[in-house]
């Protein structure tokens, strides 16, 4: 058996590949994939598992392999990864192994090289798929999307720019227009104000987006569309430790000029309570001066004005008292002093009969604060998005939606669980209409109305602040507290009074729908604005998601993340694999018949299992000659399918025919030794 494969249990939970070796001195070993040696006794050798010649080799289709099971896909990934190559089909599911690091995969050579080429002619590509979408819907008039997911840090946001990059290098090709190069541009924006340093991803999405690309029936780019979902706004107030706030911020005042700073006020990053609260100012892969420039060039090109450029918020006002930061604060929203100092230290609510107005805690002046300038950074940022739509996407609405083909690209965010979820650390974004009450009547409530849904875990008793979701990659678990304050959107009337005395019209323009509703309402004894409900329209932007995505053709891409520095390479993808439910796909291919040859590839395989007497190749088609060897080597007529090019077969058999040609092989070889013998 020396310098055979076989399977080996490990501590990962699947077992992994190992080679049977001899030593010099005669000793067996089994060297597994880690490394690792174990010594191996000879009466063992019987028992072990052999692995499929696939497996050892490595497929750029899992769909190919022999073992196909979680080991099976685990060696695969990481066999190619190993090699330097990081896209694997799963049939037409593209898995993208993150490399790291910048391999010359992306030219335009490549876009050459896979422009109009199908899938599965050339290796696996992030353009094969790109192309293929692209094909469909320039062939069958069918809208395409791209779903892509995968964990946080595994490469979804550079997976979708790759495929913008791509698209806009073919249609570029066709027409001469600036369309493509605005689209680009708008990347560096919204990563700009939506990205930031997570302890995950140095470059987080911390919102989530749809792309959709709109071509004319030539194939040429038109327009797009951006959507966004939810950014996360507690990271404008709060950072966890080692992490950052958007990384505008840190742009800018990393890029600005010593005198562009003294006219607009501003210091050093590090002088900011809001940008320092992670103890970290600076992120080793990012070039913060470098990237303000690319922002500002990219801004010019969306048509951005200086002003817009500039009057980008760096609100930051300390403790309600009448410091510098204080009055820039006040400068910068164009307000007075005194009404700022007011909105930030008074509330006005309700008796039964009057308004009174009473002085606010300093705890409750610094919450009312926060969430103002949250509401301030996420209506920016909705703002900003407009605005890049108004560029990209205004021209397409005069014509009718159905004059135009599209490719839609869902980046959403990556999966994380910590140790403590709450709303603000977990992105799995949990909203709830609930403008009254405390952490733990909405726990109670929670627990009350869930009890018997099978996704939900209750807290194990009345002094628990935690509750679980039975998610699909696992149970997650979360606590409660703090979770009403940091769902809260509400931003109170007193700050609303405060914008409508503003002479800054951009601050007016994102609050206008507060500054025309009259619809105050009470919470915990304060009034607030409310604006229709921020969880419907959630879900209505959901609902739609959904319907545009269903109305698609689907492709899918799975994004991995090979190393964490805190697990090891095969535990990490391993658990990966599981939530990708790659697994589950593979298993009800494996109801069916994953196996697939063409007749050519199989005839040219197994011909030596053919019966020439029963089918001569001579004069018969590879089709029937394949036919012919089910037939005889096959037990079972439901075991085997014969298709127009193809012959396909149950997982089980690809490895029964390997052995028997194996066997046939052997037999002939021998037969061949002794001839040659006798002619001795
Ligand atoms: V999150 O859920 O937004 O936190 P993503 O989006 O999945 O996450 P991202 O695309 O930002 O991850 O990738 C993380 C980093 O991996 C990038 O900043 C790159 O440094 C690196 N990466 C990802 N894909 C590639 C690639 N195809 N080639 C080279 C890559 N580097
Ligand atoms: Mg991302």
């Amino acid at each position: 058996m020396e310098g055979e494969w076989v399977w080996v249990d490990s501590d990962i939970g699947v077992p992994i590949g190992a080679r049977v070796t001899v030593t010099p001195s005669g000793q067996r070993l089994l060297v597994d994939d880690e490394g690792k040696q174990r010594s191996l006794a000879q009466e063992q050798e019987a028992s072990l598992r052999i692995m499929h010649p696939t497996s050892v080799e490595g497929v750029d289709d899992m769909i190919k392999l022999g073992d196909m099971t979680e080991a099976g896909l685990l060696r695969n990934l990481l066999l190619r990864h190993k090699r330097g190559l990081i896209y694997t089909y799963t049939g037409s599911v593209l898995v993208a192994v993150n490399p790291y690091q910048d391999f010359p995969f992306y030219s335009g050579d490549q876009v050459g090289l896979y422009h109009g080429r199908k899938l599965g002619e050339l290796p696996p590509h992030i353009f094969a798929i790109a192309e293929s979408c692209y094909c469909n819907m320039m062939r069958h008039l069918r809208n395409q999307c791209c779903i892509i997911s995968g964990e946080s840090g595994a490469g979804k946001t550079e997976t979708t720019k790759l495929i913008l990059q791509y698209l806009a290098a073919i249609s570029g090709e066709l027409s001469e227009q600036q369309i493509e190069q605005q689209i680009l541009e708008s990347n560096p924006i919204l990563e700009a104000f939506g990205n930031a340093k997570t302890i995950r991803n140095d470059n987080s999405s911390r919102f989530g987006k749809y792309l959709e690309i709109f071509f004319n029936k030539k194939g040429v780019i038109e327009g797009a569309r951006v959507e966004q979902y939810l950014l996360e706004k507690s990271r404008v107030c709060h950072q966890a430790l080692e992490e950052r706030n958007y990384h505008v911020f840190y742009c800018m005042l990393a890029g600005a000029t010593a005198e562009e700073k003294k006219t607009l006020n501003l210091g050093d990053a590090k002088e900011y309570k809001f940008l320092s609260k992670g103890g970290c100012i600076q992120c080793d892969s990012r070039d913060d001066a470098k990237d303000y420039q690319r922002i500002l060039s990219a801004m010019k090109i969306l048509t951005f004005s200086e002003l817009q450029s500039n009057t980008q918020n760096n609100l930051e006002t300390s403790d309600v008292s009448k410091s510098q930061h204080f009055s820039m604060a006040a400068s910068l929203l164009e307000v007075k002093r005194s009404a700022l100092a007011k909105s930030l230290t008074e509330h006005s609510f309700m008796t039964n009969r009057e308004s009174v107005i009473k002085p606010l805690s300093a705890d409750q002046a610094s919450d009312c604060r926060d969430a103002f300038v949250k509401a301030i950074y996420n209506k920016l940022f909705i703002w900003i998005v407009e605005k890049i739509n108004n560029v990209i996407y205004k021209k397409l609405t005069k014509s009718p939606k159905s004059s135009f083909l599209s490719i839609g690209l869902l980046d959403i965010f990556g999966f994380e669980n910590f140790k403590t979820n709450s709303s603000a650390g977990f992105k799995v974004k949990v909203l709830f209409g609930v403008p009254q009450g405390s952490d733990a009547t909405m726990l109670n409530k929670m627990n009350q109305q869930h009890r018997r849904n099978k996704n939900y875990v209750s807290s194990r008793s009345e002094y628990d602040t935690d509750f679980g979701v039975r998610h699909y990659a696992g149970i997650v678990y979360y606590d409660s507290k703090g979770f009403l304050e940091k769902n809260r959107d509400a931003v109170s009337s007193d700050m609303i009074n405060m914008v409508k005395k503003t002479k800054n019209m951009l601050l007016q323009q994102i609050f206008e729908e507060e500054l025309s509703t009259n619809n105050v309402k009470i919470s915990n004894n304060k009034k607030i604005v409310m604006t229709p409900n921020n969880s419907l329209r959630f879900r209505q932007s959901l609902d739609s998601l959904m319907k545009a995505l269903s109305a698609c053709q689907p492709s899918f891409i799975r994004c991995f993340k090979p190393n964490n520095e805190k697990q090891s390479e095969a535990k990490l993808c391993m658990r990966q694999l599981r939530y990708s439910g790659m697994l589950d796909t593979i298993r009800i291919r494996k109801l069916g018949f994953p196996i697939r040859h063409t007749f050519e590839d199989f005839l040219k395989r197994y011909r030596v299992l053919l019966k020439t007497t029963v089918c001569d190749p001579k004069t018969e088609t590879a089709a029937a000659c394949c036919e012919a060897i089910c037939k005889t080597e096959i037990q079972g007529e439901d075991e085997w399918k014969i298709g127009r090019t193809k012959i396909f077969l149950r997982d089980a058999h690809d490895a029964i025919l390997e052995r028997l040609r194996e066997e046939k092989l052997s037999k002939i070889a021998l037969v061949i030794q002794r001839v040659m013998m006798g002619h001795k």
